[in-house]
């Protein structure tokens, strides 16, 4: 018999027969219909995990993960309010159905079996995915990687001091909110968990405000593998700026007296807490997982006797809530109403089609009041004597920081964080004056971790600001790409565009930085970035340029919710000259603050129709300085600034390259995984016939020193291409 068949027989023998597992008696403020409340949603959740496992024996459910053994969960949930935020485990069912309780108007059961049933209805995923969530409970989902929720959980907390400073037209969170994050026991030693619960405890030690409750749901193992015994009490109890609190999940009336407190403390002293609540799990990891094959049967038999629901029949009827006939009766409707509910979910539409699955890919538009810019004196009280430079050319760095300062100007609600971002002004300067210009509130000095930064960005962003978070260099976006890849590209996905994280994320990056760093600050990868889905990823190859489209990143962020990746090449951020030294050919003006340039739009210099070569970044400016030896070849080109690696601008790219009689890609990734490998595809596809060639960087990593450009394009390597291609 299935370990749910056995846990449910066993409920009914020994209800039935008042053999009632011994434990503590009902104490403390949980009153006791608060107290029926819990068993309610706790059996709403019972049935639906049931439920799921019927369905999926019948081919019409699809994941059977459940919650079963953590029905403590639910009080819990009682004892936050429904407007905390909750990040949570994916055995929290109980929790979001008690929650959902607390809000008129919800049919939780209904909501989460459509969602059981992949149907296009479920109201959180569309019928994506069989997750946990809810907008008006402000519940987002969260995907199954371990931990991964929990930095961003830092970061809405975070955000909660920063909008009672300062409150952004799209703020979500009550000023008096808290944020709610759970994980199991496994999952809290997770690198991911331990940089969230760091980042929480360095930054409330020194007092900043950070009102977040984490819960762990110590049920003792994670899939097959054991926690030692007292190991999350050890490693919890007694750290700094993390107070910590226990409790029994299988006592109700425990666990939300012990979660009332801990969220007090929270609340009141803005400050992070540690719940540990025990639970235990029953039927194993999930629907196929049999945990008799990896722990002796007993163990589970003695775990299934201290099934939670029984613990709350005993616990009802000596609060004097519900004997164990009514409580029984519960039990039983409940099952019955999830089972007729089900019938019905599985007759509802479900997502059949490419377009159907892809439609929450990109969140929907939101509307922004409009800024009308900064006045002249505001202008001029920022820029200070850097008004006067505006008038001479200028290298990419200066251009980039006059943007920035710009941006912050015309739209309060932008924040900037980074290491080293703020006092420092960048390890090259880019964030320079920005902390002096906006304060500390708004260009952050964080501590030193990816995901935490990253995490950050996205808490913020649920909490309608407007973030743009700097790594330092693109070596060490790879220690944190999850948070981009699993959490901020996704949530739109599979919260069908109900919940977003809009932020411009600036990366320092690519090679050719002269005899400085190697491989360590000359990353010249972007494939992870370049597929995933939704994501934009844009990189300029000129200081107005990059102004340009750095207003079009944020206006993407602000107004269309995207997830934008600003990818600046560092050698280019200092570059004055072209051709010749003291030339000035690569400085530009501050562009006109109403200038932009569209997302897809490519930039074209040249008229050229023997050969058009298509780059970006270092590329373009090395095509540039290509230039007089193709025409001394007699060669007559076009240089075509891609601007936007991803989505690839496929359409501005066949209009640039109308009449060219030959393509030349120019590439300084590598020619593994590299932007030329989508570009050689594409004009395969949209250009058949016309000669085609990539010049790309060796499939190697930058060495330092006199080879610090041996292993990527050149100039003369671009003039050899092109003469060959045009020969051949
Ligand atoms: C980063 C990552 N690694 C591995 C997994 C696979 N996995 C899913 S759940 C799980 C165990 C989690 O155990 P615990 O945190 O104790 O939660 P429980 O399931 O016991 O509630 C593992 C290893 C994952 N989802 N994410
Ligand atoms: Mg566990």
């Amino acid at each position: 018999m299935d370990r749910a068949d056995i846990v449910h027989e066993n409920f009914l023998r020994r209800v039935a027969g008042r053999d009632l597992p011994a434990g503590r008696p009902p104490e403390g403020p949980l009153t006791a219909a608060g107290a029926a409340e819990i068993f309610r949603a706790a059996c709403v959740s019972r049935a639906l995990d049931r439920q799921s496992r019927v369905m999926q024996r019948a081919g019409q459910g699809f994941y059977t993960i459940g919650s079963s053994g953590h029905e403590g969960m639910a009080a819990v949930a009682q004892a936050l309010r429904p407007g905390d935020m909750a990040f949570l485990h994916y055995r929290d069912a109980a929790f979001q159905i008690a929650r959902s309780r607390q809000v008129p108007g919800q049919d939780m059961a209904w909501d989460m079996l459509l969602s059981f049933a992949a149907s296009s209805e479920d109201p959180i995923s569309g019928g994506r995915h069989k997750v946990l969530g809810s907008k008006r409970l402000s519940i987002p989902p969260q995907t199954s990687t371990i931990a991964s929720h929990l930095p961003k959980a830092v970061g809405a907390a975070y955000s909660i001091g920063a909008a009672r400073r300062w409150r952004p037209e799209h703020a979500v969170l009550a000023d008096d909110g808290l944020v709610f994050a759970s994980f199991g026991d496994a999952s809290a030693n997770h690198s991911t968990a331990q940089g969230a619960f760091n980042t929480a405890q360095w930054t409330a030690y020194q007092g900043v405000p950070l009102p977040l409750l984490f819960c762990c749901e110590d049920n003792g193992i994670g899939i097959s593998t054991k926690t030692p015994p007292g190991w999350i009490a050890a490693s919890f109890g007694n750290r700094p700026g993390l107070d910590y609190f226990a409790c029994d999940g299988l006592d109700i009336f425990d666990s939300f007296r012990t979660a009332q407190r801990a969220a007090d403390v929270v609340r009141a002293r803005r400050k992070p807490a540690f719940l540990h609540i025990r639970t235990i799990r029953l039927y194993g990891h999930a629907g196929a997982d049999v945990p008799t094959t990896y722990l002796p049967r007993d163990e589970v038999e003695a775990e299934e006797a201290q099934d939670p629901l029984l613990h709350m029949v005993r616990q009802l009827d000596q609060a004097g809530a519900l004997t164990p006939d009514q409580a029984l009766q519960v039990y039983t409707e409940t099952a019955a109403e999830v089972a007729r509910l089900a019938e019905r979910a599985v007759t509802r539409p479900r997502l059949r089609t490419a377009a159907g699955v892809m439609a929450a890919l990109i969140p929907p538009k939101r509307a922004c009041a409009p800024s009308n810019g900064p006045d002249a004196a505001a202008r001029e009280a920022a820029f200070g004597s850097d008004l006067k430079q505006m008038a001479e050319p200028q290298p990419m760095a200066r251009l980039i920081t006059w943007a920035l300062t710009d941006l912050m100007l015309d739209h309060r609600e932008i924040v900037v964080m980074g290491e080293d971002v703020g006092r420092k002004g960048g390890v090259y300067g880019v964030t320079q004056k920005l902390q002096q210009r906006f304060g500390a509130d708004r260009v952050i000095d964080t501590l030193l971790d990816e995901q935490s930064i990253l995490g950050l960005a996205i808490g913020m962003a649920q909490n309608g600001f407007c973030p743009m978070p700097e790594i330092q260099f693109l070596a060490y976006l790879h220690n944190a790409e999850d948070q981009l890849r699993g959490e901020a590209a996704t949530l739109p996905f599979f919260s069908n565009g109900q919940f977003s994280n809009p932020m411009v994320l600036r990366i320092a990056g690519l090679g050719y930085q002269k005899g400085f760093g190697g491989h360590f600050h000359n990353d010249n990868s972007v494939a992870v970035l370049r597929d995933i889905p939704g994501l934009i990823l844009a990189c300029p190859s000129s200081g107005a340029d990059a102004v340009r489209m750095l207003r079009t990143c944020v206006r993407l962020a602000r107004e269309e919710q995207r997830v934008v990746v600003f990818l600046e090449p560092i050698a280019l951020y200092p570059m004055r000259d072209l051709h010749a030294e003291k030339d000035g050919g690569w400085m530009t003006l501050y562009p006109d603050r109403a200038e932009v340039i569209a997302q897809g739009e490519v930039g074209v210099h040249g008229a050229g129709d023997d050969l058009a070569i298509i780059s970006f970044g270092n590329g373009t400016y090395l095509s540039r300085q290509a230039e007089p030896a193709l025409v001394d070849a007699g060669i007559k080109a076009r240089i075509i600034d891609l601007r936007w690696l991803s989505p690839l601008p496929k359409a501005a790219l066949s209009r640039a390259v109308e009449g060219a009689r030959h393509i030349l890609i120019v590439d300084e990734t590598r020619q593994s995984g590299g932007v030329a490998e989508a570009l050689m595809a594409h004009f395969v596809e949209a250009a058949p016939g016309v000669p085609l060639a990539r010049l790309t960087a060796e499939d190697s990593f930058i060495a330092t020193g006199p080879a610090y450009a041996a292993t990527l394009p050149s100039r003369d390597g671009i003039v050899a291409a092109a003469t060959a291609l045009i020969n051949r």
